[in-house]
């Protein structure tokens, strides 16, 4: 039996589930990239936020590249569950919040058609970071058939205005540092070429929130589905597994209405930098160590990354001596509290965390994850070793001789391998701005040193 509104009756007392009239709900919310993450953070976050008697929350997911999720999620009437793996034991939630999945590359009308919506005021996007890479061809006409987020968003602010409906509110839900003026920006510069009445009032009414956004969402495997399916009685395409843990801090600055998220967590603060950059240098730049330090050791998880005694120390120190002296913390934030933390997430043996997942796309990761902390330390006269080891062990996986090199950049780093060769490849890779521009690339002093840790990974 596969799961549907039908079948939800059947479903066992111990999954939590949604007590709102799910299709009485207008959707209010269009989130571009409907991956496992949105479905396991803000999906739920807004599922709570209507149990607690929000109205009119729903969610028209939109996937602008496959039908994956189309498939897994349209038979099951937007339906999935989300897993909670504990040590203890499991959590499972019933998720009603999505209730439409619309492939982009099939019916970009209808996605259009959403964004433009009178119920819409909120959209929100995790499309990773390679997704905000600048349009190539600012000046493509305005009625060409829309791709990127920048077509589509800047769609929806000509036909917004142009019918005379609410600005919405653009929250980025990705790890780049200053997520939501990457997109304000980037937005404008498309808009500028379309037309400056529109950008004017995107600029006047419109925001895009910064957010900082936290949960551990492993890709769920064919095994998960089995044993998710043996516990529900019923099979559920769509279900997602992740860790207790979640947190969400949104700048709060909204053009519009917005759900309580707060009743599920959110928090909302007037800047999120500090949380944004502890999260990204030190959750993220220590997942990112792991996955290449981990990988060279013949490691496949997290966890087992984080118990080799040759790695621990390299990742403790990175985040502690690192990544922490960099950032400009709260009063209240205690860096080295949230180091234990995380290196407590990290040991979760409940949720085997794919290296290889981490390890994808580290051309577009490695800039907010280390190379902005070692600049800092750059210029406060701070040595970063363990960033400078991790950077080794990076340039010798896109070598890919050991594993596929899954990357938007990987054929540039092939061919640096190519022409340069071991000695010369962190030359190429490092001094010259075709990767890494200005502050980003690395004095001859740290290539030398990263030369060095690279010999330990050949
Ligand atoms: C990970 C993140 O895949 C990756 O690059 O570092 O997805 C990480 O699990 C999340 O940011 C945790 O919030």
């Amino acid at each position: 039996m596969r799961l549907s509104d039908a079948s939800t009756p059947r479903l066992p007392t111990f999954v939590a589930r949604p007590d709102y009239d799910r299709h009485a709900q207008r959707a209010g919310i269009v989130h571009l990239g409907i991956g496992a993450f949105h479905r396991a953070h803000q999906a739920v976050y807004t599922d709570l936020a209507m149990a607690a008697g929000d109205r009119d929350w729903a969610i028209t997911g939109v996937s602008l590249r496959s039908r994956q999720v189309h498939d897994q999620l349209t038979p099951q009437n937007g339906l999935y569950t989300v897993t909670e793996r504990r040590p203890g034991g499991d959590a499972t939630r019933l998720i009603g919040a999505v209730t439409r999945v619309v492939v982009a590359p099939d019916e970009p009308g209808r996605v259009v058609a959403a964004l433009t919506a009178p119920a819409t005021r909120i959209v929100t996007l995790t499309v990773t970071e390679k997704g905000y890479a600048p349009n190539e061809h600012e000046s493509a006409a305005a009625d060409a058939v829309p791709t990127t987020i920048y077509d589509y968003l800047a769609a929806a602010v000509v036909a917004r205005l142009n019918a005379g409906s609410s600005p919405l509110t653009l929250i980025s839900c990705d790890n780049l540092s200053n997520n939501g003026r990457v997109l304000h920006e980037r937005l404008c510069a498309r808009l500028e070429a379309i037309s400056p009445q529109h950008r004017r009032w995107f600029e006047q009414a419109w925001t895009c929130p910064s957010t900082m956004v936290d949960r551990i969402v492993p890709a769920t495997t064919a095994a998960d589905l089995n044993t998710i399916e043996a516990a529900l009685g019923q099979r559920d395409e769509g279900a997602v597994i992740t860790e207790p843990y979640s947190q969400w801090v949104i700048e709060d600055c909204f053009a519009g209405e917005r759900p309580r998220w707060e009743v599920a967590g959110a928090q909302f603060v007037t800047d999120v930098k500090s949380f944004e950059t502890a999260k990204l240098r030190m959750l993220n730049g220590a997942h990112s160590a792991l996955a290449y330090l981990g990988l060279a050791r013949g490691h496949t998880f997290v966890h087992q990354a984080i118990a080799d005694p040759q790695i621990e120390p390299i990742v403790s120190r990175l985040m502690r001596e690192e990544a922490a002296p960099s950032i400009a913390a709260k009063p209240d934030q205690q860096l080295d509290r949230y180091a234990d933390l995380l290196l407590a997430r990290f040991r979760n043996p409940a949720l085997p965390h794919r290296l290889l997942q981490i390890a994808a796309d580290g051309s577009q990761k490695i800039p907010a994850r280390w190379l902005s902390t070692l600049a800092d330390n750059r210029a406060s006269g701070r040595q970063s070793p363990a960033i400078l080891s991790a950077i080794a062990a990076w340039v010798a996986f896109v070598r890919g001789d050991q594993h596929q090199v899954d990357d938007p950049k990987a054929s540039l780093l092939a061919d640096a391998w190519t022409r340069a060769g071991s000695y010369g490849v962190v030359d190429v890779l490092f001094a010259t701005p075709e990767l890494f521009e200005g502050e980003l690339t690395l004095t001859i002093h740290e290539r030398t040193h990263v030369r060095q840790f690279l010999t330990n990974f050949l």
